[in-house]
């Protein structure tokens, strides 16, 4: 078998995707994610202009080698558009190597682990109160995790609270609006709203919260340790992970357990904070990472210090990278979570999926490769429109992390 043809979809169901299929000379076709929330048409140049005139005429069994072509090939390595476009050749070629052996990606990576994956949604509301009734909301339809973002007051806008309460998309069309910040009211607010959680739902349900790059190590502390109480499953993203070390300050003070590296992209981001086990979860994810290939061997290395995989999976990942993270979050031994931020109707129309959600799990679904297949004339009729995440500053206009 060889690739005959990969071609790149860019298209707007709901918000901007970036879709790699990539078919063969027997017929069978892959699709791969590339989606680079904000930066889409870098990642789409990178493919069809340098990527695909390198991959045709190989064999897409050889998932290994081809990886290896374009990570150590490329000469200049990392980075979120290089490896968002090496993950969707690489995952890509996982659909059609399952899609030829007629077996669903995770029989392909050790099989079953486990009978389903769980999941964590997203509750949020302008205050303390609407918080709290969405996740109510996420417990009656049997969530047993989920993650809780609320407004903070004195605030007009934070990460995490969004008018839509079942999908929340960060990114807005025109250029990026602009949210303001301050983490003296933050670090006020959050220990109320954990608090008022616990008290109302109990101590069964798994919390968890995202600080979004936006502390200071000594802030994240802090926070880690007045929220210890309401026992979180996790601290997500306290600070900017580019200094690793920075992380050592926060686990000298708090056993609230920490997840980062939802925008890692190779394992270099994350060494010494898996070596020095100074968090408990990883955040990274195929799309990001480079790729089912890469990240499972981040996963493996990861589990020698009890480090536990908890995938990013917000609605910039399509569907495609759902399916993919799904067969490794099944087959992976050190799974801890998956997060799961539903996508929209025309979203999931446009790609339909095997995936299922029940009782708290999702499951990969029993398709050969990854489960997931792209409507090329629907998503034709959504055409891309350029759109941005916010920036963010301090209330004194200071330029901060968003
Ligand atoms: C999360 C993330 C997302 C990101 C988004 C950026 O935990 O799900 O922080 O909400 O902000 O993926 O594109
Ligand atoms: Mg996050």
């Amino acid at each position: 078998m060889r690739i005959q043809d990969a071609k790149v979809f860019v298209c707007s169901p709901g918000r901007n995707f970036v879709t790699l299929k990539i078919s063969t000379d027997e017929g069978v076709y892959g699709l791969g994610d590339c989606t680079l929330n904000g930066r889409e048409l870098a990642v789409a140049s990178y493919l069809t202009d340098h990527v695909i005139p390198c991959i045709v005429g190989r064999d897409p069994f050889q998932t290994e080698d081809v990886w290896q072509y374009l990570y150590r090939g490329a000469y200049w390595r990392k980075g979120p558009v290089t490896m968002s476009a090496i993950a969707a050749v690489d995952m890509a070629l996982w659909d059609i190597k399952g899609k030829a052996l007629n077996t669903p990606l995770y029989n392909l990576l050790g099989g079953k682990s486990r009978t389903g994956v769980m999941v964590y949604g997203h509750a949020n509301g302008r205050d303390l109160e609407e918080t709290s009734d969405q996740v109510a909301k996420y417990i009656d339809e049997g969530y047993l995790a989920v993650r809780a973002q609320s407004g903070v007051p004195g605030l007009p806008s934070t990460y995490g609270v969004s008018k839509d309460k079942t999908f929340y998309e960060p990114a807005e069309k025109g250029l990026p609006p602009e949210n303001s910040w301050s983490s003296e009211k933050y670090l006020n607010h959050v220990p109320k709203l954990f608090k008022a959680l616990r008290t109302r739902f109990g101590d069964d349900v798994h919390l968890l919260h995202d600080a979004h790059h936006r502390l200071t190590p000594i802030q994240a502390a802090r926070l880690g340790k007045e929220i210890e109480p309401y026992h979180l499953f996790w601290l997500e993203d306290a600070v900017t992970a580019e200094l690793q070390e920075g992380f050592r300050i926060i686990r000298q003070h708090t056993t609230t357990p920490l997840a980062v590296g939802e925008i890692f992209d190779t394992v270099w981001d994350a060494r010494l904070l898996i070596s020095e086990q100074l968090i408990d979860y990883l955040r990274m994810t195929v799309v990001r990472g480079g790729g089912i290939t890469p990240l499972r061997k981040v996963a493996a290395f990861a589990d020698l210090y009890h480090v536990q995989t908890g995938c990013h999976g917000a609605t910039d990942l399509s569907p495609v990278t759902m399916g993919a993270a799904l067969h490794f979050d099944i087959s992976v031994g050190n799974f801890g979570i998956q997060e799961y931020m539903r996508h929209t109707p025309e979203t999931d129309e446009v790609f339909p999926h095997a995936y299922w959600f029940k009782d708290g799990y999702l499951h990969p679904g029993d398709k050969p490769g990854l489960g997931v297949d792209f409507d090329e004339k629907l998503a034709a009729k959504f055409p891309y429109e350029r759109a941005y995440l916010p920036v963010n500053r301090k209330l004194d206009g200071t330029m901060w992390n968003w």
